[in-house]
């Protein structure tokens, strides 16, 4: 009861919100408060023995919150797409049990005794690494986010799905645990590869669609981290347990899981996933290739139409995520016109490079019609684009790499719903 007391006086003063209407309802003014007035069933009996739950899951209560696939996106759901709940988070981690899924040809089952790392090609000496001999080389820790390239592809043309998780849930965000590969790489010896200024990587997974794709000495030996840990357990099998590969900043695609191989070649190997996928057909029919980073990118995830407003007026907490795969956010605007206007939120935590950042605006909403949108700027300058900016230089023939501004529409009722404004 004091808690509540003394939160109505700091919001009285508007010091906890910048704001100066009351979140919370007065101490009796609506009559007794069953909740406040009653004792409970659970300060009646016990709860739970500590045996009861070895591994546990969300309460039942959230059971909402879950990844949530679009049947009619892709033929099957063994080469498919499921989303994360970003409506529902808050914070940047995402909990691997609802991180959003993307497998080629399933998610394989590969236990740690049967997996091989194998280093091969212009190498002085290929070797092959078991999941122990990994576990051998000195480790790091880092959070990135990693974002598959077709995120938000379903609306170039137009705005589609009527949910933040849909258009803008092929994103996670984990702490990854591994050793760098530019220390695996070193181990086998690059000596033989000669100048490596144009030398590349070819990755490939266990799975049957080996999803295998080249990447530039220069990533490999720069930040790429053969993972076996993320959120500070065992990969699920879904990301790639054991070992997944994480390639900052650059698309969800090459974040090859199931890693079974590493080939140092003189040239790139032009593979199914970065030829015929993974570029971007423009508007002269012509593709753009190795696009491999993610340009900076946020979204509204609250209100958002799977979010609606359903307090009535006064204190509102707007929030969303903001990441660039060129390094920090360094600022992210919400424009409540459509645009016109900006203010600049607040940002939850200084943001780590290539990982999510959290921003909020605290600000009041009283029924007014709004056109929401934040816009993300990062540490190189870049300003996140217009729909109409992007699609000027890219035309509509593309799926992949869609970071323009999203708008949700807040109508009076609070009900929030997907749109384009021009
Ligand atoms: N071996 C293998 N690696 C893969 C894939 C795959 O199908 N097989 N899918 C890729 C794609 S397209 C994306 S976006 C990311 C998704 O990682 P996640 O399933 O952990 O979210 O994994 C990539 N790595
Ligand atoms: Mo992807």
């Amino acid at each position: 009861m004091k808690a509540t007391l003394s939160r109505r006086a700091l919001l009285r003063s508007g010091f906890a919100t910048g704001v100066s209407a009351a979140a919370g309802a007065a101490l009796a003014q609506d009559g007794p408060d069953p909740l406040i007035t009653e004792t409970q069933d659970w300060a009646i009996y016990t709860g739970d023995p500590v045996d009861a739950t070895p591994y546990g899951l969300p309460i039942r209560f959230e059971a909402d919150v879950i990844r949530r696939n679009v049947p009619w996106l892709t033929a099957d759901p063994i080469s498919s797409i499921n989303f994360t709940p970003i409506h529902a988070l808050d914070g940047t981690i995402t909990p691997q049990g609802c991180a959003f899924e993307r497998h080629h040809s399933g998610a394989i089952e590969l236990a740690k005794e049967d997996y091989r790392l194998m280093i091969n090609g212009l190498v002085d000496t290929p070797l092959v690494f078991t999941y122990e001999d990994l576990e051998r080389f000195p480790r790091e820790n880092h959070v990135y986010f990693c974002e598959c390239a077709a995120n938000t592809g379903m609306e170039w043309a137009g705005a589609q799905l009527n949910g933040v998780q849909f258009t803008h849930g092929m994103i996670h965000n984990m702490e990854y645990t591994g050793v760098s590969l530019r220390t695996l790489l070193n181990e086998a010896g690059l000596g033989a590869a000669g100048d490596l200024s144009d030398k590349w990587v070819y990755v490939e997974g266990a799975d049957a669609s080996s999803n295998g794709r080249s990447i530039p000495m220069e990533k490999a030996l720069d930040d790429v981290l053969v993972a076996f840990k993320a959120n500070g357990e065992a990969l699920r099998k879904e990301h790639g347990y054991p070992v997944r590969l994480v390639v900052p900043g650059w698309e969800g695609n090459m974040w090859v899981k199931w890693l079974r191989r590493i080939e140092v070649t003189d040239a790139a190997v032009q593979s199914r996933e970065e030829t015929s996928k993974y570029t971007d057909v423009l508007a002269d029919g012509t593709a753009r290739k190795w696009t491999w980073v993610m340009d900076a990118k946020s979204v509204i995830t609250s209100p958002s139409p799977q979010q609606p407003i359903t307090h009535g007026n006064g204190p509102l907490v707007i929030t969303g995520l903001a990441w660039s795969g060129h390094g920090k956010i360094t600022r992210v605007d919400i424009s409540k016109d459509g645009g016109m206007t900006w203010e600049t939120a607040r940002l939850g935590r200084q943001g780590d490079t290539k990982a999510l950042t959290r921003f909020y605006l605290d600000t009041e909403w009283n029924g007014e019609p709004w056109l929401l949108q934040s816009r993300a700027m990062d540490e190189t300058g870049y300003v996140q684009p217009t729909k109409d900016e992007l699609r000027e230089v890219r035309g509509e023939n593309s799926v992949y790499h869609n970071n323009c501004i999203q708008t949700w529409a807040i109508a009076p009722d609070g009900k929030a719903e997907n749109v384009e404004v021009s």
